[in-house]
């Protein structure tokens, strides 16, 4: 797995079209791979040509399960990934000089500045668990009912009692929303298949930062998998991760020549301690990576 991403990110670089991006940054581009991973023998897509923050990961996908779309509890927890977009939009709003530590000191002191500035919009844990949905109100008319649509039960529901379901399906791609969120889903829609008493998933992302996002959208995804799974009582399968618009942005220059002069090694597991009544009460605590001994970090900066 990791040398067909190793193999991606040379592509990338090497034949992809230079383009001005929307954050101004630039990337090289390439349309519609496709990467598969084998999860059986609880083995984990963890890239070791560079060390991943898997925790990180894991607890911004315990938040979007939570429904929470505000970075609150995330920069509570020490988890700085979303920090950013808030950040700009405060600068940009303020034109105060402020640095991150500083913002996000303030998002957790503030009930009120963080209600208003650590909001990123109806983003992933919005649409994933409490989709808008509209109920008639006499004479024609509609209202937003109170509690929208909750993929991710519906989901888990259909695994246990439709398997063979061609609609295990969730997405947050709602497009009448998409001009309320602070970033338009990335990794947009997945999708679940049940064979032989395994379940598979695969990820469509209409974007990826092979860089920087990558490594945390696939170990996402794959983590999600084990969890469903382990509700519906079944085996893990395979991820299957298919992209749109696979880039690299100009400013890793360095982190793909580092990470491509290095060699995959081990292959990491991940065990799940307990069996949660719920997939919405797994905690981090649940969650160990074994077999990990990857290659030093390497920094790169996030474009925004
Ligand atoms: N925008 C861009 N340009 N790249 C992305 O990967 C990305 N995301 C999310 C939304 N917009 C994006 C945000 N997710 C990091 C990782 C994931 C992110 C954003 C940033 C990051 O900086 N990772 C560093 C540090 C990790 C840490 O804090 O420990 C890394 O080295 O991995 C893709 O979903």
């Amino acid at each position: 797995f990791e040398h067909q991403y190793l193999d991606l990110l040379r592509d990338v670089w090497e034949r992809g079209d230079e383009r001005r991006d929307r954050t101004g940054v630039g990337t090289r581009s390439l349309f519609g791979p496709t990467l598969r991973f084998d999860l059986s023998d609880d083995r984990i897509p963890l890239l070791t040509t560079k060390r991943v923050a898997w925790k990180t990961a894991a607890r911004e996908l315990l938040w979007f399960l939570s429904g929470e779309t505000n970075i609150r509890p995330l920069v509570a927890q020490g988890v700085h990934i979303w920090t950013d977009w808030p950040l700009d939009a405060y600068r940009r709003h303020s034109g105060e000089v402020i640095d991150r530590d500083a913002f996000e000191a303030r998002i957790l002191a503030d009930d009120v500045f963080a209600a208003r500035w650590g909001e990123l919009g109806p983003v992933y844990g919005k649409q994933w668990v409490d989709w808008p949905r509209f109920e008639p109100a006499g004479d024609g008319l509609y209202r937003r009912a109170a509690r929208g649509i909750d993929q991710i039960a519906g989901l888990v529901e259909a695994l246990r009692t439709n398997p063979a379901s061609r609609r295990l399906i969730f997405t947050g791609w709602n497009v009448a929303e998409l001009d309320q969120m602070a970033l338009p889903p990335c990794h947009m829609t997945y999708q679940y298949h049940v064979a032989n008493g395994r379940l598979s998933g695969m990820l469509w992302q209409r974007s990826c930062d092979l860089g920087l996002g990558f490594a945390f959208n696939a170990f996402s995804a794959a983590l999600l998998i084990r969890m469903l799974a382990q509700q519906a009582d079944l085996a893990p399968g395979e991820l299957v991760w298919s992209c749109g618009d696979a880039h690299v942005y100009l400013n890793h220059e360095h982190l793909v020549r580092e990470q491509l002069a290095r060699e995959p090694r081990g292959a990491p597991t991940l065990a799940i301690a307990r069996r949660p009544a719920s997939i919405f009460d797994y905690a981090i605590e649940d969650f160990t990576v074994a077999g990990y001994d990857p290659h030093p970090h390497i920094a790169a900066p996030v474009a925004v």
